[in-house]
């Protein structure tokens, strides 16, 4: 029988982040999930703005939305709770079909208390701010005082307690712990009882990480040690916020980054110092067991710092996700790579109709002109969400973006190559360079390619706006050729339904994906060199 539409609904499995030889997985439903993402800008959320959030998302086809859960919307009042919004909110995800990752700004929204009480913020005596080494005050709450620690728990706590008794479908699939924590400015707080604390040892878990028996912040740490020490103590205060959370309803908890140049060596003062920037993932990871996952917020739209950034934040102890991208034209190809590098989720910032925005110039003549690079690469991916993250998870994927500069992407499948080309246009073999090359789109790059393998010899390929070749390894002695290629889609099931066959143009001159959704099946052979 199923409870499903009466007052009872039966719970479904929590969503959980699992791991497996360094590989990671975030399982909705009790199954590998890639969440095709979308954040609403930082006032959208009241329910009042709803009727300009939803369209947009509709539009985006997102999987999933991320909402702030407002700490000064929910406790106006200390101990007194409002979750009307909250309420509103899951009930129109259900109806939109989406699951929600709740943003809680709490204690921390981007280096400030912004979204903290007025009782809060405007108590500086019982929840101080973090003094910088003038001895001057910053806009940042301090970590190290247990009365703001207490508060914020008890407010993150009650609201979990209340999605447990709200939520048995799992609407809400993750939680994020603030909002890029750390402080501009200074680079820890240099109160008297901060300094209590810099002056002693170095705490046990930290030292184990670092390989070191004891020590004090500086002997440890160095020059560092002022980051090291605002980053240990922001890292214990997320962690501790975040556990509490989970005791009540154990979601996959994640924080997310603001963060440095990845290729110069900045003053911490100049960024938000003591967040999870690429230099300190290591003490956040020893200071908070508790969250599960470092995301990185990247308004950096040049192909190299992007990748760059992927790379720091994709590791064996890491789940690479998103939370927080451009939404411009240049950003919308990076889902490709944040695909092929087994991430488990992507999502572009300020998605809604409100047209609210930081920067005059963010909006474009039509926000939804501006959606639509996502939407059709979401477009693109939905049909084939659950076998890509599966395949992610337990197999072999590929995947790679259109850089700035157009050069060709090689991809090592194994048993074969392949190259994709961003710049090809009609006819002509891989190596005929002195074919004039496609003009670009005067948007930006926009291409992409999506691989997964099905078999030894059988690949899964999608892509846009990108030609792919495939060819045998140098020095086999084979050359590869295409054996069959078949465009279709799967079903419900998870069966191949093949739409028709590729042949002729359509496969003499590489893969051509174009604007246009397709997704081919793809089976390759070869034949002697010589
Ligand atoms: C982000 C968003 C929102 C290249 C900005 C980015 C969101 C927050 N902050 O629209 O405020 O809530 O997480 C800060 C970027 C810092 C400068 C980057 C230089």
């Amino acid at each position: 029988w199923s409870a499903q539409g009466a007052d009872i609904v039966l719970d479904a499995p929590l969503p959980r982040i699992v791991h497996k030889d360094g590989r990671h997985a975030l399982l909705v439903d009790g199954k590998p999930f890639f969440m095709l993402g979308a954040q609403v800008n930082n006032s959208s959320a009241w329910p009042a703005q709803m009727p300009l959030v939803w369209p947009a998302i509709d539009k985006l086809g997102a999987n999933a939305l991320e909402v702030p859960i407002a700490w000064e919307q929910i406790e106006t009042k200390p101990g007194v709770f409002d979750f009307g919004y909250l309420d509103l909110l899951l009930a129109q995800a259900r109806t939109h079909n989406v699951r929600l990752v709740l943003l809680w700004f709490g204690a921390w929204k981007n280096n400030g208390p912004s979204y903290t009480p007025a009782w809060v913020k405007l108590d500086n005596a019982r929840y101080p701010r973090v003094v910088d080494a003038k001895g001057e005050l910053r806009d940042s709450l301090s970590p190290v005082f247990p009365a703001t620690l207490d508060a914020d728990r008890n407010a993150f706590v009650a609201l979990m307690r209340h999605i447990r008794g709200k939520d048995p479908q799992r609407t809400v699939i993750m939680v994020q712990i603030e909002n890029e924590t750390g402080t501009y400015g200074s680079a820890r707080d240099h109160s008297p009882e901060a300094n209590k604390l810099f002056a002693g040892p170095v705490p046990a878990p930290l030292l184990t990480a670092r390989g070191r028996t004891g020590g004090t912040w500086t002997e440890v740490f160095g020059k560092d040690a002022d980051e090291a020490f605002h980053a240990w103590y922001i890292a214990r205060f997320a962690d501790a916020v975040a556990a509490a959370g989970k005791a009540e309803l154990d979601l996959p908890m994640y924080v997310n980054v603001a963060l440095r140049d990845p290729f110069k060596q900045q003053e911490p003062t100049s960024y938000s110092a003591g967040g999870p920037t690429d230099n300190v993932i290591d003490v956040w990871k020893a200071g908070a067991p508790h969250i599960d996952v470092i995301g990185p917020d990247i308004y950096f739209p040049e192909t190299p710092k992007y990748h760059a950034v992927l790379k720091l934040y994709d590791r064996p102890d890491n789940p690479l996700f998103v939370p927080e991208t451009g939404h411009t034209f240049a950003y919308a190809r990076y889902l490709f790579d944040v695909m092929g590098r087994r991430g488990i989720g992507f999502s572009p910032f300020g998605v809604d109709f409100t047209k609210e925005a930081n920067d005059p110039a963010a909006i474009p003549k039509s926000a939804w002109d501006m959606l639509e690079p996502f939407a059709s690469n979401y477009r693109l991916v939905a049909p084939i969400m659950r076998l890509w993250a599966r395949h992610a998870f337990e197999g072999n994927v590929w995947g790679a973006s259109e850089p700035d500069d157009r050069k060709p992407v090689d991809l090592d499948l194994g048993n074969w190559k392949a190259r994709v080309h961003y710049d090809k246009g009609t006819f002509g073999a891989s190596d005929w360079t002195w074919m004039k090359p496609r003009p670009a789109n005067p948007q930006g790059p926009e291409g992409g390619v999506l691989v997964a393998a099905l078999g030894p010899d059988e690949y899964l390929v999608t892509g846009r706006m990108a030609r792919i070749d495939f060819t045998a390894p140098e020095g086999s002695g084979k050359r590869a050729m295409l054996a069959r290629v078949e465009e279709g889609r799967y079903d419900d099931a998870g069966n191949w339904v093949l739409h028709h066959v590729w042949n002729g143009d359509q496969t003499d001159y590489g893969l051509n994906f174009t604007t246009v959704p397709r997704v081919l099946k793809v089976k390759l052979g070869s034949y002697p060199a010589r």
